[in-house]
This record gives structure tokens, sequence and C-alpha cells, in this order.
């Protein structure tokens, strides 16, 4: 190969090294990347001895930029809580919206065994763009039966939209769900909500992989007021 070929070659080469990182960035002019504030880790390391048949790859790599529509504001701060458990165990269920993300003591609901679920009311209907939800951080642990889904009606009868279902065997009889378990750190779970319209969020879970209670730290709504 001719000199000036290779030299061409290389130079297209560093252009378009120089160029991708610019597309990727730009990406679509309607959207940023989703602010998170994360609580500090409570455990490190690959945890061992979690058996469970649904459970996504470990990769302990951090979650990468989360990008939704210009202008997505957190919605759920402070914003009011019911559950299928009013009196829990242990906390209160305003905790799940206080804006604490503690994974120590004292920062967890619990709410009873088996299936239980807890909503949140936005006070108006939301265009939805995320929810980033942290069970219990403080051990690696797999909560069964995750379903999230958002709805206009509190009692979540009609237009029921499901945006996280990782209950493989339908045990919690609300359909099949396609996606996976995993283990709980101080990231806590982003789901991506697409855009979903509704003003309450209600979360399911069947218990976990070190009992039978179901726990909330905190849920984050992240959505922009519907039109
Ligand atoms: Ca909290
Ligand atoms: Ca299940």
């Amino acid at each position: 190969m001719a000199k000036k070929t290779v030299l061409a070659l290389l130079a297209a080469a560093s252009l378009a090294a120089a160029v991708i990182p610019c597309l990727a960035a730009q990406q679509d002019p309607d959207k940023e990347i989703l602010k998170l504030t994360l609580p500090k880790p409570m455990f490190v390391g690959t945890p061992r001895n979690i058996k469970t048949a649904n459970l996504e790859v470990v990769t302990g790599k951090p979650r990468g930029p989360f990008f939704v529509a210009k202008g997505t504001k957190l919605l759920s701060l402070k914003k009011p809580v019911k559950s299928s458990d009013m009196q829990p165990v242990i906390g209160e269920l305003n905790f799940v919206t206080d804006g604490e993300r503690s994974g120590e003591d004292g920062y967890f609901v619990e709410l009873g065994p088996g299936k239980q679920w807890l909503q949140i009311d936005l006070g108006a209907s939301a265009s939805i763009g995320a929810v980033l939800i942290w069970h219990y951080h403080s051990q690696a642990r797999v909560y069964r039966d995750v379903i999230v889904q958002v709805s206009d009606d509190k009692d979540f009868l009609k237009g029921v939209v499901s945006i996280y279902n990782n209950d493989h065997d339908n045990t919690a009889g609300l359909g099949i769900g396609k996606d996976k378990e995993y283990i709980e750190t101080n990231e806590g779970r982003l789901i991506d909500a697409k855009g979903a319209k509704g003003r309450y969020i209600r979360l399911y879970s069947e218990g976990n992989t070190s009992n039978d209670m179901n726990h909330y730290v905190e849920v984050e709504v992240y959505g922009l007021p519907a039109k």
C-alpha cells in the first residue's frame, strides 16, 4: 500500500474517532441525561448464595446515563403513599417519598409478608419518564415479583400500564412478566417508564431472598405534567 494511502486512512480514522463521541452526545435534542443522587453503598463485591430462577447477569459495572425528555422533574417527593399494608411492621409509609435514600436502619419501611403493594399519588396525571426504586440496599438480596404499574385510576381497575414485571411464573397473578430479577444495590432499580401516563404509581413485591417481608427505602418518580 502506498504511503499516501496509509496516511489518508489514518487521518480518516482519527477524524471518525473525534466525530463519534459528538454524535453520541447529541443523540436526540429533545432529551437530556436524568440526574440522580445515589446513597453510599453498604456492601461491596459479588454476592453469592442467591438462588433464584430469573436473575439477570451481574456485571458489577455502574449504570450508564439514562436519557429523558427535557424538563423532566422529580414528581414524587413528599407525595402521599398508601399500601395494601397500612400498618407497616417497621417504619412509616411516608419514608417512601421523604427524600432519604440511606441503606441504614431507620430509613426503610417494612410491609407484611407475601404479596403487598404500595401506591404513590402524584396529585395530577403525568407523563412518566422513569421510576427509581430502592427496596433495601444494606444487603444483597432479590425481591420477588417486582411489578410496577401506572394508572389514572386509584383502584387500578382500568387504564393500567405495566412498566416493569419480573414475575416470570405469574405467582402474583398479574400476568407473566418478561423483565429480569435483580440484586438490590445503592444504585436502586431504574425503570424506563417510556412516557406512560397516570397520576398513580403502584409497586408490587412478594418477599425477597432473605425473608418473606417487603421493604422500601425510597421511590422516585420522574416525569412531566400530562398535556
Ligand atoms: Ca426514604
Ligand atoms: Ca413469581
